[in-house]
């Protein structure tokens, strides 16, 4: 790889990455825009900290004064998290404007995922991914995590997909650009708060070696793109589809109402839908996060094994 004159690998992500040790990729929109202070500090570090009790090292994934950063100080991540909505949410199309202008900002899936790759890490942890949204065929807002999934070469664990998004156009984009959606230990599409959809997987997995497996197999014969790896929220904290579908409906309505459009719309909706189901959501919303990081961690260090 030639080197990349914006990359800053914190020291002990680099030192991992050296010694072939497993490392887990931690996004920073999921921080500034995907929950509140300062919760979102404290779950920030408990995921380092869950990645860490799994055998993997964490590098959470952020763009500070102009600087892409893999691997942030307890310091950066307060910043980001007491920052919130302040903070510029970066995709893939922001990166080289935030870059230039030496600004900060909280990276996407997408975004995070190329720092990622850029940093030889394979292996990312967090929340929801973005999608097609609902009335796509309108607005054609479909989220640039999609096609980032489609292109570069990194596995990401969430809890499924939102359903602020239309899951089966979802489903149907990431077949068209070639993205497997695995579920592990399940044949269920999670939808983030719930375990079900009323969706499938592509193919269910039942081990992070076999997950690893899948990974070593698409990256050897040279495909080129990432995948989803999909792990529905602990039972124990799964919310009533009911409560959820109501919240969302409104959210919908209100963005609707008010002309919301762009970056804005998702975290709008993501917002609202957990303005409106309160504590509820946040407490699931943390547990969801610390599972899939135990997973991706998991996930790293098998995949560290095979390829060793
Ligand atoms: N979905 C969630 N929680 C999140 C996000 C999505 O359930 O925090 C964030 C992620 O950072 C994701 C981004 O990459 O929103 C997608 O934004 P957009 O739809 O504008 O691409
Ligand atoms: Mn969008």
């Amino acid at each position: 790889m030639t080197a990349n004159p914006f990359l800053d690998i914190h020291p002990e992500v680099a030192a991992a990455l050296a010694a072939k040790r497993p490392v887990v990729a931690l996004e920073s929109t999921i921080i500034a825009h995907g929950m509140p202070y300062p919760n979102n500090v404290a779950t920030a570090l408990q995921v380092e900290a869950e990645v860490r009790a799994h055998g993997a090292v964490p590098a959470t994934i952020a763009i500070v004064q102009g600087r892409l950063k893999v691997g942030l100080s307890p310091d950066e991540i307060e910043q980001l998290g007491r920052g919130g909505r302040d903070v510029v949410k970066v995709s893939r199309r922001d990166m080289a404007f935030i870059v230039a202008a030496g600004q900060t900002g909280a990276t996407t899936v997408a975004s995070t995922m190329l720092i990622a790759a850029m940093a030889g890490i394979r292996v990312f942890a967090t929340g929801g991914i973005g999608g097609v949204h609902r009335g796509a065929a309108q607005s054609f807002d479909i989220s640039a995590d999609l096609l980032e999934l489609a292109q570069t070469p990194v596995a990401v664990v969430c809890a499924g997909i939102k359903s602020i998004l239309d899951l089966g156009l979802t489903l149907e984009y990431l077949e068209t650009h070639g993205v497997p959606v695995v579920g592990y230990q399940t044949n269920n599409l999670p939808a983030f708060y719930t375990r079900e959809s009323g969706f499938k997987v592509d193919y269910r997995l039942d081990t992070p070696d076999a997950i690893a497996g899948a990974m070593q197999a698409q990256w050897a014969m040279g495909l080129q793109g990432g995948m989803v790896v999909s792990n529905p929220i602990p039972e124990a904290y799964a919310m009533p589809r009911a409560t959820i579908d109501a919240a969302i409906e409104q959210a919908l309505q209100e963005a609707r109402a008010q002309g919301v459009a762009g970056k804005q719309s998702t975290p709008f909706l993501l917002a609202r839908v957990s303005e409106i189901t309160g504590g509820n959501s946040l407490a699931s919303n943390i547990q969801l996060v610390l599972n899939n990081a135990r997973l991706a961690a998991g996930i790293a260090v098998a995949y560290q094994q095979r390829v060793a």
